[in-house]
């Protein structure tokens, strides 16, 4: 049976303070599904929205969080057993709904939806034991999948994924990582290797090396090296430069580097949202070396659904760590220093 009172962490305030504490589960309205969140992955993007970083303001009190992984446990009146089941394992992902009748909702662009609902931001989110989300946008997790290690795919698998897709980089070519030993950087970098691609990873540390190392791809030390652009450059075919640059760090300074180091025709995906950062590039170089320049914003279901078979096949080897859910603040902690290689995730059972 579903409680009425569960356990969550609560934003007070832009800014914080997080508090852990008892209060109401919500109930699904009828497009909607309530699910038994038992793992959530924390990501980047949960630290930013309490500290208000970016320009559009979060919901205040927030429930953070959207890398949920669960169980369904109830259902509004008008989800159908052909939709989604109660039992089904779900994962509630940053897009929590959206309008479906937009001209992006139609063309299946809908993290570009006006009308978008967001887990952890404009809505709440995972960081509590019973989340809701709209019956056909949550992600539907094959049963053979643990709950635990797939829930960070439901936001840094499936947006480095689609970020790849972006890059138009095919098999054989090369990519740079930049932030590669964070959450969604080590799995950018298997993504990439199991597409077939070469990958240069670029952060710091041995551990995060070691990481990279591992999934076969190249590693540079952006706080050792002493000529960023040209380590970079050396570690790609024929020295030419790497055929896209995903960037996945939450500094400014990659943005303005990767123009350098991706070749001529090269494209340039920024993924990361850091605070306040802008993008810089020379436009002489630019344009003879006719350089292109996307964003990437999550990504669709389908998109989701082809992330999570990925990870399903064995592909993707989570780097995960897990604590409880009352230890978010100290998550976020190292998060701050930038000491979390790989990702954590949350056991919302303690
Ligand atoms: O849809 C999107 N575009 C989307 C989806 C999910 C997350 C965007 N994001 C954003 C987050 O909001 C955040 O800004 O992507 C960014 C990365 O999220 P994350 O992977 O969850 O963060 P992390 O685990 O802290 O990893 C960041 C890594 O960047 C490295 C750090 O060492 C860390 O490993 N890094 C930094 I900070 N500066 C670097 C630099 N100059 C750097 N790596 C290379 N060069
Ligand atoms: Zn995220
Ligand atoms: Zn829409």
């Amino acid at each position: 049976q579903v409680p009425t009172e569960q356990m969550a962490q609560v934003v007070e305030a832009v800014g914080g303070p997080l508090v852990y504490k008892k209060i109401p589960v919500a109930k699904p309205g009828p497009d909607e599904v309530l699910v038994h969140i038992k793992y959530s992955g924390v990501c980047h993007t949960d630290l930013h929205a309490m500290m208000g970083d970016w320009p559009i303001a979060p919901k205040m009190p927030l429930v953070g969080g959207h890398e949920g992984a669960g169980v369904v446990v109830a259902r509004g009146a008008l989800v159908t057993d052909a939709d989604v089941r109660l039992g089904d394992h779900v994962g509630v992902k940053w897009l929590n709904g959206s309008c479906l009748a937009c001209a992006y909702c139609q063309a299946a662009d809908e993290p570009l939806c006006g009308a978008a609902a967001l887990s952890g931001y404009t809505v709440d989110g995972s960081f509590q034991q019973y989340c809701v989300a709209k019956a056909a946008h949550v992600a539907r997790i094959p049963r053979e999948c643990s709950l635990e290690e797939v829930a960070p795919i439901l936001c840094a698998g499936i947006t480095v994924y689609k970020g790849l897709k972006e890059s138009g980089a095919k098999p054989g070519q090369s990519v740079v990582v930049a932030g590669a030993g964070g959450g969604l950087g080590s799995l950018a970098c298997q993504y990439a290797r199991a597409m077939g691609l070469r990958v240069v990873g670029v952060d710091t540390g041995p551990e995060k090396r070691a990481l990279v190392e591992g999934y076969g791809c190249d590693f540079v030390d952006f706080a050792a090296s002493e000529d960023l652009v040209a380590d970079v450059r050396a570690r790609t075919p024929g020295g030419l430069g790497a055929h896209a640059a995903l960037l996945v760090a939450v500094q400014e300074k990659p943005f303005q580097q990767a123009t350098q180091y991706v070749r001529s025709r090269g494209v340039v995906v920024c993924i990361g949202l850091p605070a306040d950062a802008h993008f810089k590039a020379p436009v002489f170089d630019t344009v003879l070396r006719m350089i292109q320049v996307r964003g990437s914003y999550v990504g669709n279901r389908l998109d989701s659904a082809e992330a999570i078979e990925f990870y399903r096949q064995g592909l993707i080897k989570v780097p995960f760590k897990t604590v409880g859910l009352s230890e978010l603040p100290a998550v976020y902690d190292l998060m701050k220093a930038g000491k979390i290689t790989g990702r954590y995730v949350l056991d919302t059972s303690r």
